[in-house]
């Protein structure tokens, strides 16, 4: 091993255990504090919300539901640049080193505090793990370990800063053997101690989740007074490479804001409902929700992120009460029906909200304060213990996970995240069809072929389904049993492939006799529009 070690090298070695040690004492605070402040996921959930639309629609599609992880892993990156970056600095300016870690804690504290629901203790893991790391920093870099040059001896007292020593001189100086020793053994001990308080930490915050877990675990569903019933017979089609029409949970797409998924236990859950034109406002604990008549219905949710041929979109059963019998207890009345707030803000426990137009709610749909999916109590990932599921409506503008606030107003005086954000403040979903089979760029043999898919118009029903080779006519295919007109509904056509490359393309027309366009639309504002195609070779 070499016995000596250049200073530069040193203080990045130095300035990455500050920032590792920042982050671990950050941690096991957050377990006292909340785990949204712990400050990757304060300063990785500020970037969400300042993401323009278009990016975010970006991220989404190259990165999938990875893409939470991908900006976490981002941020980290940067971090150790700048902790590399700092370390290097320490060696010759050490005060204003610290300072500058101090100051990064400063920034991760006013990024968490101004986060939504964001709360003056979300400071606190960001401050004391930078107190912590700026510690580290001066320690490390100190006299002690000779690393301001131009000292004598190990314990003797730093003058002055090491502002006068020249650069040239400063990369050139290395660490004497002893010094190398005291070094190593300082830094083990800060590493050691650090990932002892991050692990610690995890522990703790992991001790919040196993609660949480108990809490769904133990949680019996009461059957629903109004189950959905069977799936009716000849509505879910036998074909290799069609989408189940219930998807399972685990197979359900995830879409949302939240870095940490939110793991709240059913029993100190609160609904609130208040706001314009409440007469009588409301705090439902779990047990009261669950006093209420409980239905079950399937429902297709969709995301206004997915693009034509997308897949965030999915069906399941849901198990909840009745959104609109909350509202009337609540004394709040449509507009139609001379009620002042014609929005509804649904205000999640990690501050997201949602608005979604009262009228809609209340017009006898079956718009869900949802607690089941497919027969278990909502998964965490899913918006557990409840969420808000809405037919007709797009996932952004109605089906908020994590509830815990109901509020009325109107769509002029508040604008929801997403709206904030450059989208659409009405979002009613858009009548789309996607071929499931063949997948694109398959390649077939020539001969009879089933294309099927499924198509989608929830609340109003698909009353017909087209499927056109290349520019050919367009041909109807066979429709599956409907399941009602929330639900998607799959369909099927046979095709006489012959040889040669193909394309596909579908389109579906909905119950109010609208056929879907061919204009391409991007998915912002409100959802894309267009045709999904596929292209195939036959041989
Ligand atoms: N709390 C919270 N609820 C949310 C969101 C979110 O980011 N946070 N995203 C919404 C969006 S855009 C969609 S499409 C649906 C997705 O629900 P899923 O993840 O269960 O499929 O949740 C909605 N509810
Ligand atoms: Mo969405």
């Amino acid at each position: 091993m070499r016995e000596v070690l250049p200073t530069a090298a040193v203080g990045s070695v130095a300035g990455l255990l500050a920032a590792f040690t920042s982050l671990a004492v950050a941690e096991l605070v957050a377990a006292w504090v909340r785990e949204e402040a712990r400050p990757v996921n304060a300063v990785g959930g500020a970037v969400i919300d300042r993401t323009p639309a278009a990016v975010k629609d970006w991220a989404i599609e190259n990165f999938g539901t990875n893409d939470k992880l991908v900006l976490q892993l981002g941020i980290l990156v940067l971090l150790g640049l700048f902790a590399v970056a700092v370390g290097a600095l320490a060696t010759r300016f050490r005060r204003s080193a610290s300072l500058a870690v101090l100051g990064f804690g400063l920034f991760g504290a006013v990024v968490a505090v101004g986060r939504p629901e964001g709360a003056g203790a979300d400071a606190v893991p960001s401050l004391t793990g930078a107190v912590a790391g700026a510690a580290v920093l001066y320690v490390l870099t100190g006299p002690g370990l000779r690393m301001v040059p131009g000292r004598s001896g190990p314990g003797e007292r730093e003058g002055h800063d090491g502002r006068a020593e020249r650069p040239d001189t400063a990369a050139a100086r290395t660490l004497s053997g002893l010094e190398r020793r005291r070094f190593v053994v300082a830094a083990t001990t800060v590493a050691a101690a650090s990932a002892g308080a991050g692990l610690l930490g995890q522990r703790l915050n992991a001790t919040g989740h196993a609660r949480a877990a108990a809490s769904r675990a133990a949680l019996g569903l009461p059957a629903p007074s109004s189950p959905a019933g069977a799936v009716p017979a000849g509505a879910e089609l036998a074909i290799p490479g069609l989408e189940p029409l219930i998807t399972p949970n685990r197979d359900f797409y995830r879409i949302d804001t939240a870095l940490t998924v939110p793991r709240i236990d059913a029993e100190s859950w609160r609904l609130r409902v208040h706001g314009l034109g409440v007469t009588r406002p409301l705090e439902l604990s779990f047990g009261q929700l669950l006093d209420r008549e409980l239905i079950e219905r399937r429902i297709t949710l969709t995301c206004v992120s997915n693009p034509v041929g997308g897949r965030y979109t999915g069906n399941a059963g849901w198990i909840g009460v009745r959104l609109a019998g909350i509202l009337e207890e609540a004394g709040v009345r449509p507009p139609s029906r001379g009620g002042p707030a014609d929005q509804l803000i649904a205000r999640s426990v990690e501050g997201m909200t949602l608005g979604s137009p009262v009228e809609t709610l209340m017009d006898g749909r079956d718009a869900l304060l949802a607690v089941g999916m497919n027969g278990e109590p909502l998964p965490f990932d899913h918006g557990f213990p409840v969420r808000m599921v809405v037919p007709g409506l797009y996932g952004y503008v109605s089906a908020c996970k994590w509830l815990t606030e109901l509020e009325l107003t109107t769509f002029d005086r508040y604008d929801a995240y997403w709206v904030e954000r450059g989208w659409s403040a009405r979002g009613p979903v858009k009548t789309q069809s996607r071929i499931d089979t063949p997948r694109g760029l398959a390649e077939l043999s020539a001969g009879p072929v089933p294309v099927a898919g499924v198509a989608w118009a929830q609340h109003t029903g698909i009353d017909r389904v087209e499927v056109r080779v290349d520019d050919g006519p367009w041909s109807p295919a066979e429709l599956a049993e409907e399941d009602g007109v929330d639900v998607w509904r799959q369909w099927v056509w046979m095709w006489d492939a012959t040889p040669g490359r193909h394309t596909l393309q579908v389109r579906a027309t909905d119950r109010s006799g609208e056929t879907q366009t061919a204009d391409r639309v991007d998915v912002v504002p409100d959802g894309a529009t267009g045709r999904h195609s596929v292209v195939v070779t036959v041989s």
